[in-house]
């Protein structure tokens, strides 16, 4: 400790992080306890990594101590390496190199893992001879998530210690084991009943039963995987993770472990690392970790959340139904109200359909969903509600209808109960006004399928108070969706930008569906946008037009689908065909009707680039969410990415469409919009006239004013 100190008050002070070190004595000898102290998940930051390399050169040189117990403070072991220094660049020691020296200790070196132990944490473990966990424990490779790949030796040991078949799942998966499996796959030695205490003592005990001098993993793999395993491994992960390239760059370094002695497998990890780390895909997953943490934050906001026990919903549709399951799955008790005895019947013969299915597939268990289902009520009495915290109204979209509904809940629900709807555009205030506590009354907008979307838009309106947003975003914590505090405008945000996407006008020009669609799936999109017309039913979109009575000349492809009842998957064609198991093929007679609708129009059909494209469906986009932030209707532009990579798919590792009109540059962005002849938002003017970069101090607060005022 001394050592540190120096280390830490020499000049260092801005260094964050520090481990903590005790000698602790028994009568089998002197253990040194290094515990990785850095709130709140002990990340690598500097600091750590200073401290773990100074304290095991301190043990190696201590005689008295006979073994090292690592953990980690804040019941976490560690979340590995510090993200927010990956922008800023990284400063030595690297943690490879703090790894590599751990385990070159002659001295048994244990890891005591209690709570997660993830990516640059799981590979200190990793470095560790011997891993001991508590039931509680967790670990994993999530690298993949962030585009770069375990690279600090990771990729190397896991392979040495479970075989490279399971390191490549655990890798490209990237999703953290609990101890049980963790311990299964090989990632733990032990789990250890008990709590923190009793893990250390175990670990201590075990570490000086070892002998004295550490076993060594690092000659080569166990070739447990020939070639054409991992050729299939690729391919897997192909269709898993399509378009991201951290999956296959992790089966190379894996193959190396097989085949390579271990530095020459450290050489191909280094390599494989870089490549990743300074490209594109990183950058935006980087980005959108944070951005997703940051949306839930609301500037300004001190008022804390009310209790939240138990849900009302309103409506046992398909939308209800799904958010009656998110809500029992984590934990809230569900009134499911519907007055009309049918629909709640069907509602809840789908919920239990749904279960049924999680049972067959075994992500659930029947124990598992007897819990979930004995928390949902089903009821058609309003009465039932009163004692609810929230109450979420999901009928279909009728302001009339909604306004009587929520004219009824006030009267029944209890005060401070939390009044949401789950409109998918309706006016919050009006909603409100039919109420006497308008301060209580928000929007939840849920996607669907609301138990398996992990977008939640809350939707504030002028008269919303600060206690309904915090319970609103506590709510949204609680079901873990990625939630986001929006303003109160016509399709709030998600549904708003990705609204104006320009598949119709691409259409008009010329461009057959399948290229619109392969531009689309070639970009990311899982998706393309023809696809999810016919998912979502062209019936829909017809019976819109025809109600606002405005027709556009670009949508007129889309007219004469709908008149010639091509609703899409629904009528099994669209502007493709559907067999029975809702595979799409191209259809010789939709190719026909809108080559006579080009015709008619003195439209020629024409190849256009991807690129091309891509720009046509999405600049529109970026256009409209620089409006959404002029207006004030996002706190930030990453919020706007968020809605769109968790509401509708966009590729993660694009980043989203404010992320991306970015690196396109926010010049080239107002040159083209210009060009498309859309109306610039008068905020994209701004930014480009200021130079603006992302997530700069003044756009942000330019976009934060416009929020404010
Ligand atoms: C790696 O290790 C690469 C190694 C290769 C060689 C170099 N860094 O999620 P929460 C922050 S890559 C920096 O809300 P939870 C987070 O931003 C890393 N910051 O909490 C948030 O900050 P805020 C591989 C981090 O309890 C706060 O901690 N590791 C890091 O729901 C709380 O986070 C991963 O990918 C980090 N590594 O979940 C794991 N981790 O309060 C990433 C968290 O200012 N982390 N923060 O907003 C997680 O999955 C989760 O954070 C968790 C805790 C499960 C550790």
């Amino acid at each position: 400790s001394k050592h540190l100190s120096r280390v830490l008050f020499g000049g260092i002070q801005a260094m964050k992080g520090q481990v903590q070190y005790e000698k602790r004595k028994t009568k089998d000898g002197c253990v040194a306890i290094l515990t990785m102290d850095n709130k709140p998940v002990n990340a690598l930051s500097q600091g750590v990594r200073v401290g773990l390399d100074q304290y095991f050169k301190e043990v190696a040189a201590d005689s008295e101590v006979k073994a090292v117990v690592l953990t980690g403070a804040h019941g976490v072991f560690c979340g590995g390496a510090d993200i927010s220094e990956f922008a800023t660049g990284v400063e030595g020691p690297m943690l490879g190199e703090v790894i590599a020296a751990m385990e070159a200790s002659e001295k048994p070196v244990v890891a005591a893992i209690d709570g997660v132990a993830l990516g640059g944490g799981y590979e200190v473990a990793l470095g560790c001879h011997y891993r001991l966990a508590s039931q509680r424990a967790q670990a994993g490779l999530p690298e993949v998530n962030l585009g770069i790949l375990p690279g600090a030796g990771g990729t190397q040991r896991l392979p040495r210690l479970v075989g490279a078949a399971k390191s490549v799942d655990v890798m490209c998966r990237g999703a953290p084991l609990k101890a049980p499996k963790a311990a299964e796959v090989g990632l733990f030695d032990r789990v250890i009943e008990g709590d923190h205490a009793a893990l250390i003592q175990a670990s201590v005990d075990f570490a000086l039963s070892m002998p004295p001098v550490a076993e060594r993993r690092l000659g080569r793999g166990t070739a447990d995987a020939a070639d054409a395993a991992l050729a299939a491994k690729r391919q897997e992960y192909a269709k898993l993770r399509p378009g991201e390239a951290a999956p296959q760059a992790i089966i190379t370094c894996i193959e190396a472990a097989v085949k390579q002695e271990f530095k020459d497998g450290m050489r191909v990890e280094f390599q494989e690392f870089c490549k990743l780390m300074t490209g594109a895909q990183a950058q935006a997953l980087q980005y959108m970790f944070f951005a997703e943490r940051q949306c839930q934050k609301v500037p300004g906001l001190d008022a804390k959340p009310r209790a939240l026990q138990s849900c009302g919903i309103l409506g046992a549709g398909l939308m209800g139904g799904g958010i009656a399951m998110c809500c029992a799955e984590n934990g809230l008790k569900v009134v499911l109200l519907d007055v009309d005895q049918k629909n709640l019947e069907r509602g809840m013969s789908v919920i239990k359909k749904n279960y049924a299915r999680s049972v067959e597939r075994k992500s659930k268990s029947q124990a598992q969903v007897e819990t979930i289902l004995s928390k949902i009520h089903p009821c058609s009495n309003y009465e039932a509600l009163s004692e609810c915290d929230i109450v979420v109204e999901a009928v279909f979209e009728n302001m009339d209808l909604k306004k009587k509904l929520f004219a009824q809940l006030d009267a029944v629900c209890k005060p401070g109960c939390v009044l949401a709807s789950n409109t998918s555009g309706l006016d919050i205030d009006q909603i409100a006004s039919a109420t006497q506590r308008p301060e209580d009354v928000i929007g939840c907008h849920f996607f669907s399928p609301a138990n398996v979307m992990k977008l939640l838009e809350n939707v504030r309106g002028p008269r919303t108070g600060g206690e309904t947003i915090a319970t609103a975003m506590a709510f949204g914590k609680k079901l873990k969706k990625v939630t986001c505090l929006v303003g109160n405008c016509g399709g709030f945000i998600a549904n708003r930008v990705m609204g104006v996407s320009g598949a119709a006008k691409v259409l008009q020009e010329g461009v057959w569906p399948q290229d619109i669609d392969a531009a689309a799936e070639a970009y990311g999109m899982r998706m393309g946008p023809l696809r999810m017309w016919d998912l979502v039913g062209l019936d829909l979109f017809g019976r819109e037009r025809e109600k606002s009575g405005v027709l556009n000349p670009e949508q007129v492809v889309f007219d004469a689908m709908y008149k010639a009842q091509r609703f899409g998957q629904k009528s099994g064609k669209g502007f493709y065909q559907y067999d029975q198991q809702r595979r799409h093929q191209r259809d010789p007679s939709a190719e026909a009707l809108i080559q006579q609708v080009w015709s008619n129009t003195g439209v020629q059909p024409k190849t256009m680039p991807q690129e091309e494209i891509i720009e046509n469906l999405y600049l529109p986009v970026v256009n409209e969410g620089f409006k959404c932030l002029e207006e004030g209707m996002a706190i930030r532009a990453s919020d706007i990415d968020v809605c769109c990579v968790f509401g509708y798919n966009w590729p993660r590792y694009r980043g989203g469409p404010m992320k991306w009109a970015f690196t396109v540059g926010l010049p080239t962005v107002l040159q083209k919009v210009e060009q498309m002849g859309l109306t610039p938002s008068e905020l994209l003017k701004e930014a480009v006239a200021k130079k603006w970069k992302m997530n700069s101090k003044d756009f942000n607060a330019r976009i934060l004013s416009a929020w404010t005022a």
